[in-house]
């Protein structure tokens, strides 16, 4: 028998992020595509959970949101072992779970909120009173926050229907206390596929490619993910957008098609592309 050595790698070492987010059992959103993407990125992703879904690729049949003071006693025990260098938030569900996240989380660790309201399939994910109660207590945390144009529509009571009013909607984010915000135009049906970042320093217009699949589950969630996780490895938060749009671009590009006509972002880009390479081409 061979003695095998082992190379440790001492925690203190590590690099931790957190996603405070729902369950998605078939693992193409919430907090499971959070974990693969934090830990592709080159982080210690760990998971708050806020509620647990019953989905797969096609429809969600039930929601059960986790007691909030559940919530905050996850996040708290968290804190006490870990230094957590950025937390994301995504899927909360309703108002009490926001007060809890909010009151849970430290001052001093940047926050990343996607406002995660309806899923892909129309389904909603968090209700009216979580929206109002994620205005009013998360979003002037934010460093960042990352609305798709309906959430941003719903949040900010804006219709976007140009780049003027997608514009504007972006600065309400920062009138609302966000340092950050990133207005996803995957939705767009004028300037398709452009996401207008604002912040102090004013507006950049970010274009990236446009894919043949519509909606493909997860992306939102892995986006945010992405860039929490750079943000967590000391990155500043622009560039932390502009790394994780590179990431979601391919996770994208190799996304898995897990149920017929059905795509999921695929995290896992990276090893898909080297066995493709090793035993395809
Ligand atoms: O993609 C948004 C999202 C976030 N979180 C959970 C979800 C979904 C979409 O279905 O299920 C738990």
């Amino acid at each position: 028998m061979a003695y095998i050595p082992v190379m440790t790698n001492s925690y203190r070492t590590s690099v931790f992020a957190a996603s405070i987010a729902g369950s998605d059992p078939s693992a193409g959103a919430g907090l499971q595509i959070d974990l693969k993407t934090m830990n592709a990125c080159g982080v210690w992703g760990m998971t708050v959970v806020t509620a647990l879904t019953a989905q797969n690729a096609n429809h969600v049949r039930g929601i059960v949101g986790v007691d909030p003071v559940f919530v905050q006693s996850q996040i708290k025990t968290l804190e006490e072992d870990f230094p957590i260098s950025c937390y994301k938030t995504g899927m909360l569900g309703n108002a009490p779970i926001v007060r809890a996240v909010a009151k849970a989380l430290p001052d001093a660790v940047p926050i990343v909120i996607d406002p995660v309201l309806i899923s892909t399939r129309a389904y909603r994910l968090t209700d009216d009173s979580g929206a109002k109660a994620l205005v009013e207590r998360l979003i002037p945390r934010a460093a960042v926050v990352t609305p798709n144009i309906p959430e941003a529509e719903i949040l900010s009571g804006i219709t976007i229907m140009d780049a003027e009013s997608m514009e504007e909607a972006a600065c309400w984010f920062l009138d609302s206390g966000a340092r950050a915000v990133v207005l996803k135009g995957g939705h767009a049906t004028f300037r398709k596929g452009v996401d207008v970042f604002l912040d102090r320093d004013g507006t950049r217009l970010l274009s990236g490619n446009v894919y043949p699949f519509s909606d493909v589950h997860g992306s939102g969630c892995c986006f945010a993910s992405a860039i929490t996780a750079y943000i967590a490895l000391g990155c500043p938060v622009f560039s932390a957008v502009k790394l994780a749009k590179e990431f979601v671009d391919m996770a994208i590009r190799y996304a898995v098609e897990y149920a017929p006509g059905r795509f999921t972002m695929n995290p896992g880009w990276r090893e898909h592309r080297e066995y493709m390479l090793k035993f395809v081409v």
